[in-house]
């Protein structure tokens, strides 16, 4: 029996279906005693350093966490569950963390894009039963803007480079933690877990690769999903937008048996689109709530979902704010969420008012979950101009000429699924999202969906330059080379599919396979 730590902030289902997946079961730990009468403990915090320590000092769980930490029970922390075994975080100024291990937190210092997101490998410093059964070689899932700082070097388990080597998790005694998501780790990180519950297991010290630890491009498969005309949730797939072919939506399959048939090919991220969201309210929409708690039993990788989160009014009368719909998805299972149509009234709003309400859902998320937590999603159409003058947006020159042999472009938002366009461009989109607290944007192009004609260099580029936080690049990928192609010509760190893999014309092992000595990828 395990004791899980959940003080109400994020993502516990994960760690509890993976958990379970190894046949082990979780006690949620919902008063102070169930701390003191655990025998094995995990934590798996999720958000913000400070309102982390508030919502354990709030519900007592301080001073039996501590008792527990001394009492040399196992106990096994996990990304923000690691950093708050340490004294103090840069986070959060001033409030104290735990004090088990000396160090503090520090926000990464690097040009590279934070969070430091996805997948990267860990250098074993000393044997741990954690490493049982693994080569050495294998990537763990990240997601985080700050790592610990070990000042006993005895005390530290793994590193990871990212521009520099970080501490990637401790160890003392039986108390182990991670800065990586075991959860969402695939096979390499359900065989930690495993080790973790079997306690007794021998310590093993694998070999690690020679050299600096890289953080791999990510390949993720996009399911768009709806109710078709018979009423049933269908993965379905537009050509630029359009679902429907002669009048009916296109039916490409079982949201469930096709995101884990993706898992099992080696997808590093499986997402979710609930494309009529904007019109049907998600928490009225329970079958896609369904899919979500079904793939998350089956699937231990991320997984993002998006559709529907705003605020809305249900016919009852009864208000729901956006913050409510997240909670729900993350309840359900989702790691990060997406917002679509909301983040372009939230940027207009931002411009018109020339700064944050404080209130938006992406402020509101990302303060309770993590800016990781929160994707945007942009959906942005290619409009021609004469002239860079011609529009008050951001506008590129562009080697692809438009019908009247224009040479200048700007990809105009829009919402509700492409069909109403807004006087918003997508890299002010992005740069006003990343301010507001997004931690990633997810770049769609109408133009290419569909298509196979590669995608939107030009697009992704320029967004991909105005902002810091991760880019997903997706729509357009008719082959494999088409992914080397947009990661050596952007700086992007993941790129998207959906029509390819679901018309079964590539595998993802087929495209990883391509890729595998022209770009660090996961295997
Ligand atoms: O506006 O917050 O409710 O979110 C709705 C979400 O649904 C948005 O993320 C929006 O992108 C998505 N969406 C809405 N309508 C459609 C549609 O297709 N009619 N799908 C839609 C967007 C784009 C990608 C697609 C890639 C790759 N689909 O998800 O998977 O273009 O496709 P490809 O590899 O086949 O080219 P809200």
């Amino acid at each position: 029996m395990i004791t899980l730590l959940d003080y109400g902030a994020g993502n516990v289902r994960s760690v509890i279906n993976a958990i379970e997946h190894l046949g082990g079961s979780v006690r949620v730990a919902e008063r102070a005693e169930d701390i003191a009468s655990a025998e094995n403990l995990v934590f798996p915090g999720v958000g913000a350093f400070g309102s982390m320590m508030e919502r354990l000092h709030a519900a007592g769980f301080v001073a039996p966490l501590k008792a527990y930490l001394q009492s040399g029970r196992p106990f096994l922390g996990i990304c923000l569950g690691m950093q708050a075994l340490f004294n103090a975080s840069d986070e959060s100024p001033g409030i104290p963390g735990l004090g088990l291990f000396n160090g503090t937190v520090r926000r990464f210092a690097t040009g590279l894009a934070v969070p430091h997101m996805g997948w990267n490998n860990i250098r074993i410093r000393q044997a741990s039963p954690l490493f049982a059964g693994l080569r050495g070689d294998e990537k763990f899932y990240f997601v985080h803007s700050y790592h610990v700082t070990a000042d006993n070097p005895e005390e530290i388990l793994t590193t990871t480079d990212y521009d520099y080597s970080f501490v990637s998790a401790v160890q003392r005694g039986a108390i182990v933690a991670t800065q990586y998501h075991p959860e969402k780790s695939g096979a390499a990180g359900l065989q930690l877990l495993r080790n973790f519950l079997a306690a007794g297991t021998a310590p093993v010290c694998p070999p690690c690769p020679e050299g600096p630890t890289r953080l791999a491009k990510r390949i993720i498969a996009c399911l768009d999903v709806r109710a078709n005309d018979q009423n049933d949730l269908v993965v379905t797939k537009g050509d630029r937008y359009d679902v429907r072919e002669a009048g009916a939506v296109r039916n490409l399959g079982q949201p469930v048996a096709l995101a884990r048939a993706y898992y099992e090919d080696g997808a590093d991220e499986i997402t979710f689109l609930n494309i009529t969201g904007f019109r049907d309210f998600p928490l009225e929409d329970m079958p896609m709530l369904a899919v979500l708690k079904e793939t998350s039993r089956r699937v231990f990788v991320p997984l993002t979902i998006g559709g529907g989160i705003r605020d809305y009014t249900d016919v009852h009368g009864r208000h729901h704010d956006a913050l409510a719909v997240a909670a729900e998805y993350f309840r359900s299972g989702a790691d990060k969420i997406s917002i679509g149509s909301d983040a372009v009234d939230i940027a207009e709003t931002y411009l018109q008012r020339g700064r944050a309400t404080g209130d938006s859902a992406i402020e509101q998320i990302s303060r309770v979950y993590g800016s990781q937590a929160v994707v945007i999603s942009i959906d942005p159409r290619r409009v021609y101009v004469a002239t860079p003058d011609e529009v008050p947006h951001h506008v590129l020159q562009t080697a692809i000429p438009g019908p009247r042999g224009e040479r200048y472009c700007w990809y105009q938002c829009t919402v509700k699924g492409g069909r109403e366009g807004r006087p918003i461009d997508a890299v002010t989109l992005a740069r006003v999202c990343q301010q507001l607290g997004a931690g990633e944007i997810l770049l769609n192009c109408i133009d290419r969906d569909g298509t196979r004609d590669g995608f939107d260099i030009e697009l992704i580029d320029a967004v991909k330059k105005a902002v810091r936080i991760p880019v997903i690049a997706s729509s357009g990928a008719g082959s494999a080379a088409h992914f080397l192609e947009v990661f050596t010509r952007t700086g992007t760190e993941a790129a998207l599919a959906a029509g390819i893999f679901h018309r079964r014309e590539l595998s993802i092992q087929e495209v990883k396979g391509f890729l595998a000595d022209k770009v660090e990828i996961r295997r």
